[in-house]
């Protein structure tokens, strides 16, 4: 097992802290969600005193499985904590509070993505995980930790959500095995399946109508692409949050290389997802890198400054 010496560190922090600073990010989804809450758990068993912070709520289809009240940063005494543990939350989040802790509070870094260049007292980071669900299960199996079947359930549910449903190339033979494991300790598979299979709000298959109704494919590359406006969100009521699968979606088209997903944001900016499958054999991080963005080779994404307009013969983007 790899992180031997690091999980050991991370065992030493926690007994030696009393009041701990857990932290997910920004629009949560479920691997930061499920690691934070199946560490916040255990915590609270020995004896911590415990709190999970993020910028935003959590999502409707996590609430409905599980509530927590997550901590905003703002109105949080952040002096207050011995340790801070953020969970896939390095760059996404954290890097906004990271400076707002002293030299005598313990920063412990916990993350699965690639290009992660912060660095804390203590750093688990490694993209060849699924999730960082994978990584916390990792760190109680090693120290023997009791996983009972809440904490099995939300670490599934990060590793599940993460590798898409198993079906994700990051589904290695070894994350089958912690499944199993999960399995083992009473994970919930009738509670996770609930929650995938009735987490499509309405707002979200109307958006997603729009973008399939747009998508192109360009018969050089076999990119296969599609836009969505400000102005689709609106009338679809829907949020940001509903984008995220459509990349994925699209990426089902046989004969396609990989998918881009433009979407309208604030202060003039259009945000690009990228996604392709393992078997398709391309990099998506090389075409993100082009636009100044970053990312997996399977999942990248990027920001340009732009508009994108709709005509009769289709969109562009000016
Ligand atoms: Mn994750």
């Amino acid at each position: 097992m790899k992180f031997k010496k690091e999980f050991n560190t991370l065992k030493y922090i926690i007994e030696k802290s009393d009041k701990i600073l857990l932290f997910a990010h920004s629009r949560p989804d479920s691997d930061t969600i499920g690691s934070n809450l199946a560490l916040y758990y255990y915590l609270k068993e020995i004896g911590k005193d415990v709190e999970v912070a993020c910028f935003d709520q959590m999502p409707e289809y996590i609430k409905i499985f599980i509530y927590h009240d997550l901590q905003h940063p703002d109105k949080i005494n952040l002096e207050g904590f011995d340790s801070v543990i953020a969970l896939d939350s390095v760059e996404r989040g954290f890097e906004k509070i990271r400076d707002r802790f002293s030299e005598n509070q313990v920063i412990v870094l916990i993350d699965h993505h690639p290009d992660v260049k912060s660095e804390g007292d203590l750093n688990i980071v490694d993209a060849s995980y699924s999730s960082v669900s994978e990584i916390v299960f990792d760190f109680f199996e090693f120290h023997n930790l009791k996983i009972n079947s809440k904490i099995a359930t939300l670490l599934l549910m990060g590793i599940l959500g993460d590798t898409g449903n198993l079906q994700h190339s990051n589904t290695t033979p070894k994350v089958m095995h912690t499944v199993a494991k999960l399995l083992n300790r009473g994970a919930s598979v009738a509670k996770i399946s609930k929650m995938i299979f009735s987490s499509n709000r309405f707002s979200t298959l109307k958006l997603w109508g729009r973008a399939l109704e747009k998508a192109k494919i360009n018969p050089e590359n076999k990119m296969i692409s599609t836009v969505i406006t400000k102005k689709d969100l609106e009338e679809c009521q829907a949020t940001y949050e509903d984008i995220a699968e459509i990349a994925s979606i699209l990426n089902t088209v046989p004969d396609t290389n990989f998918s881009l997903v433009l979407s309208e944001r604030d202060g003039g900016i259009i945000k690009g997802s990228l996604r392709s499958e393992k078997y398709k054999g391309m990099d998506v991080s090389e075409v993100a890198h082009k636009f100044g963005g970053g990312g997996h080779k399977l999942a990248s994404g990027f920001e340009i400054k732009g508009k994108i307009v709709e005509d009769k013969e289709g969109w562009k983007i000016v």
